[in-house]
């Protein structure tokens, strides 16, 4: 919720917000895709009438997207963007930066993607079967890249408890003509002799090439290692966590405990405690490569080209 003192924000952002912190709008790269489109649509509707007045409107609504969901930093990537170029001295001026920059913001997202899965796609041979987990349009745009090249991919798609993201990963992969089977997740280690690569996305890279992803990526990649499965990660640079250079750890978002159990089933049960991590973190020994739109990496090399990306820190324009 906004701050009581915060300026008031335009209706279009807070249904942005609310649309990003109930999952409604989710996926790292969709969600900063939806956040750059609300700075615009704010600077758009602004009844500000001083600079001031205006880039602390700005402010307010980058902190209010900000706190929807902590661990896609993706998200705080874009403000950082958008925020970081509102440039002006009159109020005019402050607008068309804004709203440029959101509109430079989505293009290089489109482009970044584009890039990313023709890199991911060299590493998909004909007749490779990969094993997804939860729903990334980064990786399904390797799988697209390798179609649109004419190889045959099929894919073992875990639908990734609890809420299900995996059917949506079913979903568009059957609209690319790619043959689907739909797996519980416990179900992961069973099939993966009949796979050639695990290809998953993330909502963060550490600089240390640890990847956080949606729960069960960690084991789903020991498991994946301990086959001799090749893991490997699709993931934009705006993926890339800054904080993480200065030793910085990145948060774990914990859902709400209805996603798990509803509240007759727990009364049913009887007094127990439930916890719902959304997101886990695996450790760069268990990547093989992470494949972003400035090539394909070993983890342990990301820290070089985030320094060229951040430099040794980065700013956060929403609390200045
Ligand atoms: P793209 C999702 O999280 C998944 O963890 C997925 O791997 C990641 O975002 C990246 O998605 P959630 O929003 O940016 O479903 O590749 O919690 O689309």
């Amino acid at each position: 919720m906004t701050d009581t003192d915060d300026p008031a924000l335009c209706d279009a952002l807070e249904e942005t917000a609310e649309a990003i912190a109930t999952m409604e709008t989710r996926g790292a790269a969709t969600i900063a895709a939806a956040a750059a489109e609300a700075l615009a649509e704010q600077a758009r509707e602004t009844d500000a009438e001083s600079t001031a007045a205006f880039r602390e409107t700005m402010r307010a609504a980058g902190r209010r997207l900000y706190d929807t969901r902590p661990t896609a930093v993706s998200l705080p990537n874009a403000l950082r963007y958008v925020l970081g170029r509102m440039d002006g001295s009159t109020v005019p001026a402050l607008q068309s930066s804004v709203v440029e920059a959101a509109d430079a913001f989505r293009t290089r997202l489109d482009t970044a993607q584009d890039e990313l899965g023709s890199v991911g796609a060299n590493r998909l041979r004909d007749g490779d079967t990969v094993m997804t987990h939860c729903h990334s349009t980064d990786a399904l745009a390797c799988v697209e890249a390798a179609v649109e090249q004419g190889k045959d991919v099929s894919a073992i798609v875990k639908e990734t408890r609890p809420r299900n993201q995996g059917h949506i990963t079913a979903r568009q992969l059957r609209e690319m003509g790619v043959p689907v089977t739909l797996v519980v997740d416990s179900a992961a280690r069973r099939y993966l002799d009949e796979v050639d690569h695990v290809l998953v996305g993330a909502d963060s890279i550490a600089a240390d090439g640890g990847v956080v992803n949606k729960i069960g990526t960690s084991g789903l990649a020991v498991n994946a290692r301990e086959r001799g499965t090749p893991i490997m990660v699709a993931a934009q640079t705006i993926k890339f966590h800054p904080d993480t250079l200065t030793g910085h750890t990145v948060e774990i978002e914990m859902r709400d405990e209805s996603e798990l159990v509803s509240d007759e089933e727990r009364a049913d049960i009887g007094d127990i405690d439930v916890e719902n991590p959304a997101f886990d973190v695996t450790p760069p020994r268990y990547v093989d490569a992470i494949v972003t739109e400035s090539g394909q990496f070993p983890p342990e090399s990301i820290v070089t080209l985030m320094r060229e990306l951040f430099g040794e820190s980065a700013a956060k324009p929403w609390e200045e």
